[in-house]
């Protein structure tokens, strides 16, 4: 069983080093890594570090670490998309490369899928928190009450649209099998991708399972990127629009229909 890793790196010289480090030196009974590191001209030292990790684990044979490294930063939908192209493994987990979530769930987040129960598992950081509140900016405070509030919000939209009742739909950990996403149509540059990736999920028939997964959030003062005003109005229309976009890159009348009607079935369930 081989596990693809994507983890976009944009001006991460804080932290990309000692998350590279805790994710490659993570051992997963029966499952081969491959980390697929996507960085974009960052500012900072973000690229050598990533070009010194992977060229140290360059002759690694069991896990691997593969660079791709973009021109200009066009935002975490657009680097995790290249790093999906790039994946070979049979199960694929996105990683940011921040501190935000453990690598030690990584156990919980596959098990699901490796016993067949399923083949799309979402982490869910409210579950582990038993509360909303998952925000909490020291420096902040009406910045973390804002996005939490702005969670449920968005949350409640996506339920709603697709007939889910998912607790997390925004987690970063969203782990499936690859064969899931093969043939499905992705355009989104940003955080929107988020949304569009789950949307198109449910839409092609996965329903996500959600397991409880730790989170604690970084403030914008230690290299957040999200945008409280830019970034919502994309969200919103990602959930409205995926509802009904392109699923599928040759999309023909047939295969919307087999689509429309496994959509049905899985807000139906
Ligand atoms: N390669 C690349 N990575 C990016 C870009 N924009 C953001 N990222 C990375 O995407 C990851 C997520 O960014 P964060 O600022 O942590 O966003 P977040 O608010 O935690 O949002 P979520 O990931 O949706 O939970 C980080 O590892 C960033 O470095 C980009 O343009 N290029
Ligand atoms: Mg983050």
């Amino acid at each position: 069983m081989k596990l693809s890793i994507i983890i976009a790196v944009y001006n991460e010289g804080r932290t990309a080093q000692i998350l590279l480090n805790r994710v490659w030196a993570l051992q997963l009974d029966g499952v081969a890594k491959e980390l697929i590191i996507v960085e974009s001209n960052s500012t900072d030292k973000s690229r050598e570090i990533c070009q010194t990790f992977a060229a140290r684990h360059a002759e690694c044979t069991i896990d691997t670490v593969k660079l791709i490294l973009q021109d200009e930063p066009k935002g975490k939908g657009f680097a995790v998309r290249a790093g999906l192209e790039a994946a070979t493994g049979d199960i694929v987990l996105i990683q940011d490369a921040d501190l935000e979530y453990e690598v030690e769930d990584y156990a919980g987040l596959i098990k699901p899928i490796m016993e067949g129960k399923t083949d799309f598992v979402l982490g869910s950081r409210h579950m582990a928190a038993g509360n909303w509140k998952i925000r909490r900016f020291e420096k902040a405070p009406l910045k973390s009450a804002v996005m939490n509030l702005g969670g449920i919000l968005f949350h409640s939209l996506f339920n709603i649209v697709y007939g889910q009742s998912l607790t997390d739909p925004t987690t970063m950990y969203k782990v499936f099998r690859r064969k899931c996403v093969l043939g499905l149509k992705f355009v989104s540059p940003r955080f929107d991708f988020d949304f569009e990736l789950l949307a198109k999920l449910i839409r092609a028939g996965y329903q996500p399972l959600e397991v409880p997964v730790s989170y604690s959030s970084r403030g914008f003062d230690e290299g957040k990127k999200t945008r409280v005003i830019r970034d919502p109005l994309t969200w919103v229309r990602a959930i409205l629009w995926h509802r009904f976009s392109q699923l599928r890159l040759n999309d023909t009348p047939e295969t919307k229909k087999i689509g429309a009607s496994q959509a049905a079935r899985s807000t139906e369930s």
